[in-house]
């Protein structure tokens, strides 16, 4: 393991709640002398003759002044989330009080954390592997039922146990061909290549897998992209208003008005959504316009789902066929949303319904049919993906690690096609372990955890 990067014998003290004005904040500090340092300022019980995971009423005084009345909770190393000793103390949550506490435990002998610092410590100290601290990252940010178990999972160990097993597998085999170096003169084989072979194809696969993962993972951490378009005045900016249920984007019966991309999430049935509203599709010979509609062409190619809108009363089935033709051939799921239901003519509608009989007739402007839309939209994206318990990769920094595993995974696959000599194989076989490694936390260096934990907030 790397030495850690900052000093951990040392006590850290920060606001653990957030910034502002709250009913109570909760002020955590941890460290050998966290429950001294706390002791001194506090009158109550004496709190290091308390028992683990016992919370204690009383005054927090600087000198004679009283700053508040408190609940301290004690938790002795190494029974805590960093398995030092820890303090949260728990005051009113005005922004005077936060800042007194702090200076006098910082008076008292206690250091400002750093950004994720108390994380850092958990996992110097053991508590969970480098994959699981970044999950705790994700976990506090997470805002869906979908991202809430992706991270979740990744917390209690998901992808890293089977990295692991895997890997531990691997050493195993660099080791005996390693051994087989010292033994060059008598031509030994201690490591079956047909079993090394084995073993390399199915981490591939795993490794491969999780890859996959990384664009769903991003999905459920960012949100399924989901792109409304159409026509100027179909009422795009209508319906993302109405969706969200505030006035996000400029609607006006001026056709053109949307110009630029405009985006909000929606959390529909536990799972997160990203909806795009763009500028309306027409032919035009405004600059500014017509970039505003190579925007939206672009988004619509890379986007989960488009919402294709058009306007009941000013769209015949000419158009609209020919549309659809052009969304078939994005190749991306739509849905075909007809507004305006309020003013349409009922011969179109049931013209269209034949036609067309999945259409969703809705009424953007005021707010009529949008939870058919919702479950239609729900249905579209695969629900079943978003809500397994399977290992879902959502960091950039596991990507990175996994596709530099599967390149050195495929050398050692031609160094065996090839029989490279031994010394060879082994370096190959090093190299996916480093990789791999670097996942997990096995191997880490002082850059990459200053990088990962500089991430998180002060107090995490
Ligand atoms: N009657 C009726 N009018 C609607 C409905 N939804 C939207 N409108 C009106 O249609 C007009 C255009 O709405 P927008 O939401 O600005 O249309 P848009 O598709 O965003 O248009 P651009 O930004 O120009 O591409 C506005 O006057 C809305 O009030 C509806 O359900 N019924
Ligand atoms: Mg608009």
């Amino acid at each position: 393991m790397a030495a850690p990067i900052s000093r951990i014998d040392d006590t850290i003290v920060a606001l653990a709640t957030p910034q502002g004005v709250g009913a109570i904040a909760v002020i955590r500090l941890s460290g050998t002398e966290a429950i001294r340092i706390c002791n001194r300022v506090f009158f109550g019980k004496n709190l290091e003759e308390q028992a683990s995971h016992t919370i204690h009423f009383g005054t927090l005084r600087d000198g004679d002044k009283v700053i508040d009345e408190v609940l301290v909770s004690v938790f002795i190393s190494p029974r805590s989330f960093t398995k030092e000793n820890v303090v949260e103390i728990s005051t009113h949550g005005s922004s005077y009080i936060i800042n007194q506490v702090l200076r006098l435990l910082i008076r008292q002998g206690a250091r400002p954390a750093e950004p994720g610092e108390f994380t850092q410590r958990a996992f110097l100290n053991g508590q969970f592997d480098l994959a699981q601290a970044e999950a705790v990252a994700d976990l506090i940010h997470s805002d869906s039922e979908a991202s809430h178990q992706a991270a979740l999972h990744q917390m209690r160990g998901g992808f890293s146990q089977e990295i692991r097993e895997l890997r531990e597998k691997l050493i195993h085999f660099a080791s005996m061909i390693e051994l087989e170096l010292d033994f060059t003169e008598e031509d030994v084989e201690f490591a079956s290549r047909d079993d090394l072979r084995v073993l390399v194809e199915k981490l591939l696969r795993v490794v491969e897998n999780l890859i996959s993962s990384f664009d769903l993972g991003n999905v459920i951490k960012n949100g399924v992209p989901t792109v409304i378009a159409g026509k100027p005045n179909a009422g795009k900016s209508t319906l993302l208003n109405a969706l969200l249920n505030e006035e996000r984007a400029i609607v006006s019966d001026i056709a053109g008005t949307t110009r630029d991309l405009i985006e909000d999430e929606i959390n529909i049935g536990g799972v997160m959504f990203r909806f795009i509203d763009t500028a309306g599709l027409r032919e035009t010979t405004d600059t500014i316009e017509a970039m505003g509609v190579n925007r939206t062409r672009e988004k619509m190619k890379s986007a989960s789902l488009i919402l294709y809108l058009f306007d009941l009363g000013d769209t015949d089935m000419v158009e609209i066929n020919r549309d659809v033709n052009q969304l078939e051939n994005i190749g991306v799921p739509f849905i075909k949303v007809a507004n305006k239901m309020d003013k349409a003519n009922s011969q179109f509608i049931s013209a269209l319904k034949e036609k067309y009989p999945d259409t969703v007739f809705i009424a953007a402007g005021k707010k009529e049919n949008l939870d058919e839309l919702k479950e239609k939209v729900l249905e579209l994206v695969n629900l079943d993906k978003f809500r397994t318990g399977n290992t879902v990769v959502t960091n950039i920094r596991h990507f990175d690690s996994l596709t530099r595993t599967r390149e050195s995974l495929l050398d050692v696959l031609g160094g065996l096609d090839q029989e490279v000599t031994n010394d060879f194989l082994a370096m190959d076989i090093r190299r996916s372990l480093h990789y791999l490694g670097e996942i997990t936390g096995e191997i880490t260096t002082d850059d990459l955890l200053a990088n990962i934990f500089s991430k998180f907030c002060i107090g995490k």
